[in-house]
C-alpha cells in the first residue's frame, strides 16, 4: 500500500452538503472552490451554490462572481454585509430554496497562522457544521505548510487537505509531512489556474511525483530478492582470478531477467521513467546472447579461451546465428573480461573501483 493511504472523494450525502473552505491568504482557496464547484457539477450531477465568505475585500467577492459565471454556478454574497457566519447561514437557506444539493463556502485567509482568522472559521464551523472542512495549502511553501496544517487542524479539525500550484516545479514533499503530521487525508490536487485542471488525489502518482517519477523503493527491493549473497562471492572470487566465464555470464543474466521486465526497471529509476516510456524495449534483447552460450559446450563454457574458428561456426550453426554476430559476441566477451582484469589490478594498487551492476562493487 501506498503511504498516503488510498484515493478518497469528498462526501456529498447532506440536503445540502455544506463544504467550508479554509486555508492561508493566497493559497488558492477562491480559485480551488471555483473549480471544486465546477468538479461536482460535471463529474457528479452536482447543484452547487459557491458563498463569498471573505467579507474584507471586495475583490474577493468579484473574483469568485467571476468565476462562478465561468462555469455557470450561482455565486452567494452579500455587498453590505461584514458577518460572514450570517453570510454563510443565509446562502444555506437559499441554496434550499432553490434546490442547490452543495454549498461551498469560501473564507477570507490571513498571511499568517492568526488568532481572528481562525476564530471566524471556527464560528463559521459552528453555525453551519459542515459535512466537509478542506485545508487549502500550497504545496510551494514547503515545510512551512505542515506548520500551518497543525495550526488548522488543531482548530479546525478539517476533513482533508487541498494542495494546490502542483503545476509548479515543486514536487509536493511537504504533502508526506502534511499526512503524517495531521493524520488526514490528502483529497484533492490543484494544478494550474484553468478551472478543469482539479484532480482527485492519487497516491500512487504523488508518490512517484515526489520521487522524481521514479519508484527507486521496489526497484531496490527486486533487486535484493534476486540478490544471493553466495552467489555473489563466489563471483567476485572468479573476476579476482581473473576466470569469469560463460557460465557466470548466463548466470547473470539470469538475476537480471528475474527481477523483471527491463522496461518496468528503467521505468522505476528516476528521471529515466519518461524517457522510456516510448521506446520498445523488449526482454528478447538477451535471447540471441542465451542461444549462443546455450550452444556452447560446458567444457567451452568454462573454458572461454578454447572457442577457436571452427568452434565458433558450430555454435553459429547451434543458435540459429550467423557467424558475424557470434564472433561479435565473443570479442565484446573479450573486451568485458580484459577489463575486468584491469580492474582487478587498480585495486591491487588501491584504486578501489568497483563494476556497476555486478556484486563486486557492493560492499
Ligand atoms: N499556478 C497555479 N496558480 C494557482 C493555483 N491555484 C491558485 N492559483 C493562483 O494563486 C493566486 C491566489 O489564488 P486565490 O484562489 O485567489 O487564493 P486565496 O486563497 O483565495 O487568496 P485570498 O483570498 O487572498 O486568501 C491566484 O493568482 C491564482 O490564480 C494552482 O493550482 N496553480
Ligand atoms: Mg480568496
Amino acid at each position: 500500500m501506498c503511504i498516503f493511504g488510498n484515493a478518497e472523494e469528498v462526501n456529498i450525502t447532506g440536503k445540502p452538503t455544506i463544504i467550508l473552505i479554509a486555508g492561508l491568504q493566497g493559497s488558492g482557496k477562491t480559485t480551488f472552490s471555483g473549480k471544486l464547484a465546477n468538479f461536482l457539477k460535471s463529474k457528479k450531477n452536482g447543484k452547487p451554490l459557491l458563498v463569498a465568505g471573505d467579507v474584507y475585500r471586495p475583490a474577493a467577492m468579484e473574483q469568485l462572481r467571476v468565476l462562478g459565471e465561468q462555469i455557470k454556478v450561482p455565486v452567494y454574497s452579500e455587498l453590505e454585509s461584514t458577518d460572514p457566519v450570517q453570510i454563510a447561514k443565509n446562502a444555506i437557506a437559499q441554496a434550499k430554496l432553490n434546490g442547490n444539493n452543495i454549498v461551498i463556502i469560501d473564507t477570507a485567509g490571513r498571511l499568517a497562522v492568526d488568532e481572528a482568522m481562525m476564530q471566524e472559521v471556527a464560528n463559521i464551523k459552528n453555525a453551519v457544521q459542515p459535512h466537509e472542512i478542506l485545508f487549502v495549502v500550497d504545496a510551494m511553501t514547503g515545510q512551512d505548510a505542515v506548520n500551518t496544517a497543525k495550526a488548522f487542524n488543531d482548530r479546525l479539525d478539517f476533513t482533508g487537505v487541498v494542495l494546490t500550484k502542483l503545476d509548479g516545479d515543486t514536487r509536493g514533499g511537504a504533502a508526506i509531512s502534511i499526512k503524517y503530521t495531521v493524520d488526514k487525508p490528502i483529497k484533492f490536487v490543484s494544478m494550474g489556474e484553468k478551472l478543469e485542471t482539479l484532480d482527485v488525489f492519487y497516491p500512487e502518482r504523488m508518490a512517484q511525483r515526489i520521487l522524481g517519477m521514479g519508484d527507486i523503493t521496489t526497484l531496490v527491493e527486486r533487486a535484493q530478492a534476486q540478490f544471493d549473497e553466495v552467489q555473489a562471492k563466489k563471483l567476485e572470487k572468479k573476476i579476482r582470478a581473473n576466470k569469469f566465464d560463460f557460465e557466470d555470464f548466463k548466470e547473470q543474466l539470469q538475476q537480471i531477467k528475474k527481477m523483471g521486465n527491463i522496461k518496468d526497471l528503467l521505468a522505476m529509476i528516476p528521471g529515466v521513467g519518461k524517457a522510456v516510456k516510448d521506446i520498445d524495449i523488449s526482454d528478447d534483447a538477451f535471447k540471441g546472447i542465451e542461444a549462443i552460450i546455450n550452444s556452447m559446450t560446458p567444457y567451452e563454457r568454462s573454458n572461454p579461451d578454447v572457442i577457436d574458428g571452427s568452434r565458433r561456426k558450430r555454435i553459429a550453426g547451434g543458435s540459429g546465428k550467423d557467424i558475424g554476430e557470434v564472433n561479435a559476441f565473443m570479442k565484446q566477451f573479450e573486451q568485458m573480461r580484459q577489463m575486468m582484469g584491469q580492474m582487478n589490478k587498480m585495486k591491487g594498487m588501491g584504486g578501489g573501483m568497483g563494476m556497476p551492476g555486478m556484486p563486486m562493487g557492493r560492499r
